[in-house]
């Protein structure tokens, strides 16, 4: 095992990793920027480092000054958390380069599940359903048309670098569709610098369930069943559960093999998510991959008894995984939510945390880096805390959340707990029926 590892994060993953760094006997080196200078969770660590100024592009995705860090303070590896590095090719290619281990997929492998084209060809050589649509990118309008046309609309265009909902427009007839055609191939350019876009059939009412797979350097592959994040806003997830409310066992057998057979097939190393949409009739078809720990994965290891975050050390210092799939015991049920500092806009709100009261009790998992006192700065991603909640059955753990939301006090700054409290006492989320579009449904006045 490493003996040293540096955290390229922060806030809560930071913490997280941490964390499992020391349940291993890990030493944790942590960098952060000059507007993390107060997070507690240094303290814990071995040794600090700052790496520079609060925007990210100066601290957090500066490969250069990450590196120094490591080489500085002599690290085996790096775990990057999620965000930030965590998906970036050339950033595990420069870890390989410098002899630095990577927490995570080797390059080749984030880069050709990176590309949503290539992805999708890797899910089609493993027999993995996908959506009806173009074959791979499509250059010409005519083309496009003629794709559209064959598979009926409505139809999503999508961009080939993009991903997580970035650079996709629905149309539903002639007119809408060349229009988001020409528009989705300049906006992907600019965003990703790559105009590739493809084509699929838009499924309505789908709902967003991802299969968690842990894969080692010798071959041997296992899932960890799914995960049902259909309630999201504008591509975020808001609240996450697994095992999902509308899954039976078949299915989940039948999504994980595909899942486990798509890893093989990518040359899949440590951990990742397969990402599938389920349709009204129960089809599912692959939709991408996620090749780092996920915000999520809290809910499987609370129905799996693993911690991820070990493993996925465990995978990059060269460990065969410890248990075999029919070793894989799912039990009860678990329900995260994510708190962000956001007005009921959901526009972020930086600012201090006054006071504090963090729920707890048996089967209640609190990951934050907050405190009292605490600034929230106006710079990064807005989550600044997750709740999760354990169940022997969904509505165990769904009257736990809801007891747990009850008794956290976070002023100071406004959060999404009150949005959180009114989902769990929504009468469709307690029937599981959750689609993408159970918050423009139901909470968009
Ligand atoms: C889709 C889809 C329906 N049909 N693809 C969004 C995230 C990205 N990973 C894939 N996403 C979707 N792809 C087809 N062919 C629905 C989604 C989707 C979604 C779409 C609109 C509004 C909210 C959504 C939430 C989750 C998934």
């Amino acid at each position: 095992m490493f003996s040293r590892v540096l955290i390229a994060n922060r806030g809560e993953i930071a913490l997280r990793v941490l964390r499992s760094c020391q349940a291993l006997g890990i030493e944790t080196v942590c960098v952060y920027s000059e507007a993390d200078r107060d997070a507690i969770y240094l303290r814990f660590a071995d040794e600090t480092i700052c790496i520079g100024p609060a925007p990210s592009a100066q601290s957090y995705l500066n490969i250069p000054r990450i590196i120094s860090a490591a080489e500085i303070a002599d690290v085996e590896a790096i775990h990057p958390g999620y965000g930030f590095l965590s998906e970036n090719a050339h950033f595990a290619e420069v870890c390989r380069d410098c002899r630095i281990g990577f927490v995570g997929p080797p390059p080749e492998v984030i880069a050709r599940m990176g590309d949503k084209v290539s992805a999708k060809a890797v899910a089609r050589k493993a027999g993995v359903p996908l959506v009806p649509g173009s074959e791979g990118l499509v250059e010409t309008e005519q083309d496009a048309l003629a794709v559209a046309h064959r598979i009926g609309f409505p139809v999503i265009i999508k961009a080939t670098g993009g991903g997580g909902g970035r650079g996709m427009r629905v149309a539903h007839n002639d007119v809408s569709f060349l229009n988001a055609f020409a528009a989705a191939r300049s906006e992907a350019e600019v965003a990703f610098r790559n105009p590739g876009v493809y084509i699929e059939k838009y499924v309505e009412r789908a709902r967003h369930v991802e299969i968690q797979i842990l894969a080692d350097a010798h071959g041997n592959i296992v899932h960890l069943g799914e995960r049902d994040c259909s309630i999201q806003r504008r591509h975020q997830k808001i609240v996450e559960e697994a095992p999902s409310p509308f899954l039976d066992e078949d299915m989940r057998r039948r999504m994980g093999e595909a899942a486990v057979s798509l890893a093989r097939e990518a040359g899949y190393v440590n951990a990742g998510t397969i990402e599938f949409i389920v349709d009204q009739d129960k089809n599912f078809y692959f939709m991408e991959m996620n090749t780092r720990v996920q915000v999520e994965h809290p809910v499987t290891e609370e129905i799996t008894g693993l911690d991820i975050v070990q493993l996925q050390l465990r995978i990059a210092a060269g460990e065969r995984l410890p248990f075999t799939q029919k070793d894989v015991k799912l039990r009860g049920h678990a329900i995260e939510v994510r708190i962000t500092a956001e007005d009921e806009n959901f526009k972020p709100r930086a600012g201090q945390i006054e006071r504090l009261f963090v729920p707890g009790g048996r089967h209640v998992r609190w990951d934050s880096h907050i405190y009292a006192g605490y600034r929230v700065p106006p710079t990064y991603d807005s989550m600044i805390a997750k709740l999760i909640c354990w169940g022997e059955t969904r509505e165990e753990a769904t009257e736990r959340l809801r007891r747990a939301l009850g008794e956290l006090v976070i002023e100071g700054i406004p959060t999404s707990a009150e949005l959180h409290r009114r989902i769990l006492g929504n009468v469709h989320f307690q029937r599981g029926n959750v689609t993408t579009s159970f918050l423009d449904d139901y909470f968009m006045r």
